[in-house]
């Protein structure tokens, strides 16, 4: 288990207050300048060191992210550091416990991060339904101009660096980094295709980097522990500490900081205080959110918690958002509500996305009541893999691995249910 002087987030659950004093008594802001101080290249080479990947959901290395924005501006134009806090995937929660307990380290982070990619100014990007959130960030970020830390020559450092707040308004899709961007320039928030990626045409077409809430917020303390103690915990290509968010049937369920590669077992009975009912309940889990195939629980008890291992069992580590299903679950019916999420997300500009995850949902709706065909599974597996890997963002492949893996991991079940429906059926007619 994770000591706590090894915790990154020593105020996750806000036992102390979230304001400058607090904060700074805590160790941030603490003489940010020399942070700053040791240059743009030097602070992207620790963090590659730390091998801290993106904490958003895909894990792409940050310092490889941050070293594709461009040295020199050309033509006067800025660079932006955009912070995607719009977190709306089903089961995720961790970046509404450092916005509402630690928002200083997210604001630290901003400006040191900014400073090495060379942006002019960070724009947080925060899911609309966080209103409380929202109001304490911009109070924090009031007191960071207050006291000089951010804005002009922000914390004495020479450099010129802004944060601005802006608020979504519902809609999914604006958490995928491109939709983001065209929400921010105020039109509708559909994702661009990439390339180009953001860093060569971002917001207002200028070099942009997207990175998560957990990611940025991360930053100072790892420049000031250095990348090596970061690069401790884990296991190789996996490393450093993680919020975990464990939902569903657990008896307590939490957002605790853990190292990665955290067995699933040892997450769960030291945090979570076990399965409801014990071990030997547990149906399955859906391990990084819901855009990530389920794992049944055979498979995941002894599995780590990391990019590798989840990848392995053929499922995903996701933004760490835990969803654990004893057997009191209807599997079907849960994964029928995920269909359901994604074709009413489905920002509708790609026709496989917007016909196929209607189909979807219609599909899984009529396996949950069991009027359908045995052959329909199949029909349905093979509608999943004409929307997977055809459509312009990530939205597509996360309304068809869900079910993928529920027809690899529970067909028997869909099977039970035709032939039952289908018996009751006959019977009656006779
Ligand atoms: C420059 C290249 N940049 C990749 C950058 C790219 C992006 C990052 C990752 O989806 C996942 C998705 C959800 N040159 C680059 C490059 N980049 N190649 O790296 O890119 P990518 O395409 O792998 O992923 P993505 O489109 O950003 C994100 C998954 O996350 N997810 C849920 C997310 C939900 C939340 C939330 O609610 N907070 O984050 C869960 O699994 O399915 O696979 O920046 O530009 N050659
Ligand atoms: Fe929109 Fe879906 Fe296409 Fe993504 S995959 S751009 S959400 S229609």
């Amino acid at each position: 288990m994770l000591a706590d002087k090894d915790r990154i987030f020593t105020n996750l659950y806000g036992f102390q207050d979230w304001g400058l004093k607090a904060a700074q008594q805590r160790g941030d802001w603490d003489d940010t300048k020399s942070l700053i101080g040791r240059g743009h290249e030097n602070i992207i080479e620790e963090i590659k060191a730390s091998g801290l990947r993106g904490r958003g959901g895909a894990g792409f290395p940050t310092g490889l992210k941050w070293s594709f924005m461009p040295k020199e501006s050309k033509d006067g134009r800025p660079s932006f550091l955009v912070i995607n806090a719009d977190e709306s995937e089903p089961g995720s929660c961790k970046d509404r416990e450092i916005i509402r307990h630690d928002p200083h380290k997210l604001i630290e982070g901003a400006l040191v991060a900014g400073y090495a990619m060379r942006a002019r100014a960070a724009y947080i990007y925060i899911r609309g339904e966080y209103i409380r959130e929202a109001e304490t960030l911009q109070a924090a970020i009031d007191e960071a101009y207050d006291a000089g830390l951010i804005g002009k020559n922000a914390s004495k450092s020479g450099y010129d660096f802004d944060v601005f707040l802006h608020r979504g308004a519902g809609a999914y899709i604006c958490g995928e980094e491109t939709a983001m961007i065209e929400s921010l320039e105020g039109k509708k928030g559909q994702p661009r295709l990439k390339p180009p990626f953001p860093a060569g045409a971002g917001l207002y077409g200028c070099p942009t980097t997207v990175n998560n809430v957990e990611s940025i917020a991360v930053v100072p303390t790892i420049l000031r522990r250095g990348a090596n103690w970061f690069a401790s915990f884990g296991r190789e290509n996996n490393k450093g500490t993680k919020l975990f968010q464990i939902s569903g049937h657990v008896n307590k369920p939490c957002v605790v900081e853990e190292a990665l590669s955290i067995p699933f077992s040892e997450l769960i009975e030291k945090h979570c205080g076990g399965i409801i009912g014990g071990k030997d309940n547990l149906l399955a889990v859906i391990p990084g959110g819901s855009s990530v195939p389920l794992v049944p629980a055979e498979q995941i008890w002894d599995a780590p918690m990391d990019f590798d291992g989840l990848r392995d069992l053929g499922s995903g580590l996701g933004t760490a958002g835990v969803i654990v299903m004893d057997k009191s679950t209807d599997i079907v019916r849960a994964i029928s509500r995920l269909s359901y999420f994604y074709k009413h997300e489905s920002c509708g500009q790609c026709t496989p996305c917007r016909e196929g995850t209607g189909w979807m949902w219609r599909m899984m709706e009529r396996l949950r009541t069991g009027d359908a065909a045995i052959e329909e599974i199949d029909m349905l597996q093979q509608v999943t893999k004409q929307v997977e890997g055809h459509t312009i963002c990530a939205l597509g492949d996360a309304a068809a691995w869900p079910i993928q893996g529920l027809i690899r991991h529970f067909r028997p079940e869909l099977e039970r249910r035709i032939n039952e429906h289908n018996a009751k059926f006959a019977e009656a007619a006779e």
